[in-house]
């Protein structure tokens, strides 16, 4: 093997590596090939045809080369020769017959069928039976997704609970750039527009964790705009509802649990940084709109949109250098002067669930 060869070769392997590693990236996978509910499964099924229709043409056509090409020239006579049929008849006769129905009429054929299956399809997701208003509202923004349930109270970020087994009802937005939703192993994708509302409806039959992802190129951080949607039991719900409606006691001051002082004063340095220009705590003096809302944030899997697992010390690393970790996102780095605030903060912050 040339050295050039043996470089792509060893390019060839390493993406195909690649690819294999992203695909099998354990609970975290977003397939559209492991479809999880009915509007995922319309859109399953119609790309499955899809996909068997593309290939049986190229395999016929492919043959039909290999056949033409093999055959040789002579088989049906010198065509130069005087007495060649086609001469005089010019191009007409069997290959314009071929020419029309391979080139013309099978395709036309094909494309009308694929046609008509998608536009069913796309009927059976726009005529499914859902809410007339929605259960969530989701606005993207640069980069990160804000959920609202309006008609339960409950504000959240980069992560959706809904119940399983039933058609949930999404309106989406942006905040900025056009962003797009999609999960895909629970339905397809939607645009989200900056000033205008789009719609859309999910449903998982089972509850688990299904991850989604930002799909519009929305700048430098779109590849880490990623949310979690937890499907759960229906009763499982109501009770992830419930606890997001309730204050988290380390918000109100006094009521933290007795002698956490560490709590209090964490709250404390919170309410005096810039934070809360930026993030809101329901029930507190931190108003801001500009980043997620904080009240339940222990209670969320995910750090900057899927970007870390939740714990302390990645929540730690996230305070003192965000754009360490999401280069171009839009929080700054905080400095602490003393390290013993930094430790309060991160105990106040996980006491929010
Ligand atoms: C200038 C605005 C701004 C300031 C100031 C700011 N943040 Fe942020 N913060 C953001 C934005 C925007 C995000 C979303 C980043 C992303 O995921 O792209 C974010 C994300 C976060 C997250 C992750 C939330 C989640 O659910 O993923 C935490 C936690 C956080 N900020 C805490 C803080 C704390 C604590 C402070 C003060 C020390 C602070 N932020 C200061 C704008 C700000
Ligand atoms: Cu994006």
């Amino acid at each position: 093997m040339s050295s050039r060869a043996r470089g792509f070769a060893a390019a060839g392997a390493v993406s195909a590596a690649a690819f294999v590693t992203a695909c099998a990236a354990g609970g975290e996978q977003q397939s559209i090939l492991d479809p999880a509910g009915s509007h995922a499964e319309a859109i399953h099924g119609l790309w499955s045809w899809m996909l068997g229709i593309g290939a049986a043409v190229w395999v016929i056509v492919v043959v039909a080369m290999v056949v033409a090409l093999a055959r040789r020239r002579g088989d049906e006579g010198d065509p130069t020769a005087p007495d060649a049929p086609h001469r005089e008849a010019g191009v007409h006769g069997r290959p314009v017959r071929i020419v029309a129905v391979a080139g013309a009429l099978v395709p036309a054929v094909i494309i009308a069928v694929v046609l008509a299956m998608s536009t069913l399809v796309q009927r059976q997701i726009a005529d499914a039976d859902v809410a007339d208003s929605p259960m969530i509202e989701v606005v993207g923004h640069q980069y990160w997704w804000e959920v609202n349930y309006p008609e339960r109270g409950v504000v959240t970020a980069n992560e959706i609970h809904i119940p399983a087994g039933e058609r949930v009802r999404l309106d989406v937005s942006s905040q900025d750039v056009i962003h797009s939703f999609w999960v895909p192993e629970l339905g397809g994708k939607i645009d989200m527009l900056p000033g205008a509302s789009n719609s859309i409806w999910l449903e998982a039959s089972e509850p688990g964790v299904y991850w989604g992802q930002c799909a519009e190129y929305c700048g430098e951080q779109h590849a880490l705009m990623r949310i979690v949607v937890v499907a759960h039991e229906p009763d499982e719900f109501e009770g992830w509802v419930e606890a997001q409606l309730r204050t988290p006691p380390s918000i109100v001051e006094g009521e933290e649990s007795p002698g956490d002082e560490l709590i209090a004063r964490g709250r404390e340095v919170f309410l005096s940084s810039s934070c809360v220009y930026c993030h809101a705590v329901a029930g507190s003096a931190a108003l801001g709109e500009v980043g997620p809302d904080l009240t339940h944030l222990a209670s969320r899997q995910t750090l900057a949109a899927g970007t870390l697992p939740n714990d302390r010390a990645n929540l730690s690393a996230w305070l003192l250098d965000p754009q360490a970790i999401k280069p171009g996102n839009l929080m700054p780095g905080t400095e602490f002067d003393d390290p013993a605030d930094l430790d309060a903060l991160l105990a106040y912050l996980q006491s929010l669930e």
